[in-house]
C-alpha cells in the first residue's frame, strides 16, 4: 500500500520482498569490497560520522574537513571509481522516481546500533528536480522529516527492511535525519546493523 507522506514524498512499505532484498545485499557486498566503507568529516570541524559509507554509481557523495560536502569520481581513500549501479536498482528508480534520467550516486550508509544521521537537507545536487530514493535493509529506523527550514514542526516514520521512500517534489529540500536505530528487528544482516541506499541525480540530463 503506497502513501503520500506528503506532496512529492511518497512512501512504499515493503516495495523490495525478502528475496529481492537479499539480492541486493549480495550486490552491496561485492561492491564494499571494491569500494570499501569509509568515515566521512564533517566540513570545517572535521568531526566523524557516526555511520560509515560508500557509494555505487558514476559519482559518489563523500564529506572530509578540507572540502566538505560533494561528488566525486573516485573512491576518497582507493581513489579507484565507484563500482556500478546494480540493474535492480536501476529498475526500481524507473518504476518509482518518475524521472525520465537514469540515476548517477547510490550512497551506501552503514550504521551500527548506535549509529544516526542528524537533521540535514539533500543539496549538494545540481538537478533538484529529480527525487531522492531511499532504500532501507535489515533492522528498522526512525526517519524524521521537518520542513524546509530548521527548527520547524517534524513528523517521524519508521522505516523497514525493504522499504522505499521517495523524496521530491515541493518537499525535496525538507530537513530529515535517522534519530535511532531498532536492534534486533531484522534478520538479513547477520551483525545486524542497518543500510540504507539513496540513489541521486546529481546533474541535470542535459549536463
Ligand atoms: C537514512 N536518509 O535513511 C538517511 N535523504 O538513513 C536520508 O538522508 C535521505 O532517506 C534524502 C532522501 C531520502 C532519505
Ligand atoms: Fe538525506
Amino acid at each position: 500500500m503506497v502513501t503520500t507522506i506528503r506532496e512529492g514524498i511518497v512512501f512504499h512499505p515493503q516495495y523490495l520482498d525478502a528475496a529481492a532484498q537479499e539480492a541486493l545485499l549480495r550486490h552491496i557486498r561485492e561492491a564494499a569490497k571494491a569500494a570499501p566503507l569509509f568515515t566521512p568529516e564533517m566540513p570545517r570541524t572535521g568531526k566523524p560520522f557516526s555511520v560509515r559509507m560508500t557509494n555505487m554509481g558514476s559519482l559518489g557523495w563523500v564529506s572530509d574537513r578540507e572540502n566538505g560536502y560533494r561528488y566525486q569520481e573516485a573512491h576518497p581513500v582507493t581513489g579507484r571509481p565507484w563500482p556500478p549501479i546494480p540493474p535492480l536498482l536501476l529498475d526500481l528508480w524507473r518504476d518509482v522516481s518518475g524521472y525520465a534520467a537514469p540515476p548517477e550516486a547510490c550512497l551506501v550508509n552503514f550504521y551500527g546500533s548506535s549509529a544516526r544521521m542528524g537533521l540535514h537537507q539533500d543539496r549538494d545536487e545540481q538537478d533538484l528536480d529529480a527525487p531522492v530514493v531511499s532504500v532501507s535493509l535489515g533492522d528498522s529506523a526512525l526517519f524524521r522529516i521537518g520542513g524546509t527550514v530548521r527548527g520547524g514542526k517534524t513528523q517521524s516514520l519508521k522505516l523497514a527492511s525493504g522499504d522505499v521512500l521517495v523524496f521530491g517534489g515541493p518537499e525535496r529540500l525538507c530537513f530529515h535525519g535517522i534519530d535511532r536505530i531498532y536492534p534486533g528487528t531484522s534478520t538479513l544482516l547477520k551483525d545486524g546493523g542497518r543500510i540504507n541506499l539513496t540513489l541521486r541525480r546529481v546533474y541535470k540530463p542535459s549536463h
